[in-house]
């Protein structure tokens, strides 16, 4: 076993450090190292929290982490903010705000920024998830910033999705058009010491009622005054049901999720490897821009390539394994 998943694995948290830059950065060891860490995953609960900048997911991660700390657990905090491009140093308001944990040995913090594509973010933070889970962090949060495709794949693989919001119209809307109805576990209305909150909760708690729901649960709307600590032992309470709730289907969803990563890998992959194909056959693209060729017969040429060169190297594989 590598060195670093060994210290990982004993709770050294420089080397869990090291390792989240290495799954965020692709570095060329990840994948040997994923593969060292992944047996000693599956044990965390993981908890997203999600919603408009400003809501205060921040804060309620602060406050959960109080809660959770409370109870002796180990807790690891992701903050995902794709509109960042920097990695590795946490968000100035949210260091601050997270100032209380910082120097507490139970609590690993990490922000993480975007270095390329939104699909590379959802990827590392997957992989950021798991060096957190053989680290030994019982709950994990992972605050995503943004609405967009990458955030719904990071929520994918929350185990309870916090959708958080705050009591101010429109905000409800949003939530309809960005699709987060069908992954909010729990909602939150933050800031309850506004006011409006339950003219939040009562058009939240009428859409409830028209969205059908698996697996026997439905959603409870619950408010909370994060930076006053108002409603996160009830917040904490119903992540634990919720969990509770998730453990009885456990197995259908972890198939279901190994599914779906495995089509995403296996569909970047295989861009990729389209994507050099057809830069080393660049007259064919030639051919298409200048009507030589109609683009369904030069697609179809492009996957004969690469069904050849597969088998190809499938053959060969086999060769060397009648060698051995
Ligand atoms: N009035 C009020 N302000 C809050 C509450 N929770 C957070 N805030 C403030 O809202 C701002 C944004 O909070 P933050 O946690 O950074 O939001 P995030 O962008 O969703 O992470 C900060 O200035 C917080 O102090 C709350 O319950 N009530
Ligand atoms: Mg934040």
């Amino acid at each position: 076993m590598h060195e670093l998943v060994k210290k990982l694995l004993a709770g050294d948290r420089r080397s869990a450090a090291r390792l989240i830059s290495i799954m965020e950065n692709n570095a060329p060891e990840k994948e040997e190292l994923l593969a060292q860490i992944y047996p000693f995953t599956g044990r965390a609960h993981v908890v997203g929290l999600t919603g408009s900048p400003g809501a205060g997911k921040s804060s309620l991660a602060d406050a959960l982490t109080r809660e959770i700390r409370a109870e002796g657990q180990k807790v690891g905090i992701i903050a995902v903010d794709p509109t960042s491009p920097f990695t590795g140093g946490a968000l100035l308001g949210d260091r601050i705000r997270m100032q209380e944990h910082a120097t507490d040995p139970g609590v690993f913090i990490r922000s993480m920024g975007t270095r390329g594509s939104l699909g590379g973010l959802a990827q590392a933070t997957r992989d950021a998830i798991r060096v957190l889970d053989a680290f030994g962090c019982q709950v994990i949060l992972v605050e995503t910033v943004g609405v967009g495709q990458s955030e719904l794949d990071i929520m994918y693989h929350a185990d309870t999705t916090l959708v958080v919001l705050t009591p101010h119209a429109g905000d409800h809307v949003q939530v309809i058009k960005a699709g987060i109805m069908e992954i909010a576990d729990i909602f939150v209305i933050n800031k309850a010491d506004l006011g409006g909150v339950v003219q939040m909760a009562t058009s939240i708690e009428s859409m409830l009622d028209l969205s059908p729901r698996l697996n026997g649960w439905r959603p409870p709307v619950l408010s909370t005054v994060a930076h006053e600590h108002r409603g996160i032992r009830e917040l904490w309470e119903a992540i634990k049901r919720h969990r509770a709730c998730r453990r009885d289907n456990g197995a259908a969803r972890e198939r279901e999720k190994a599914h779906r990563e495995l089509l995403d890998l296996v569909r970047r992959q295989l861009e990729e490897l389209v994507a050099r194909h057809l830069n080393a056959r660049c007259g064919l693209v030639e051919q298409v821009a200048t009507r030589q060729k109609d683009p369904y017969t030069a697609a179809r040429e492009i996957m004969a390539g690469l069904l050849a060169v597969g088998e190809k190297a499938q053959l060969a594989k086999f060769a060397r394994g009648k060698e051995e």
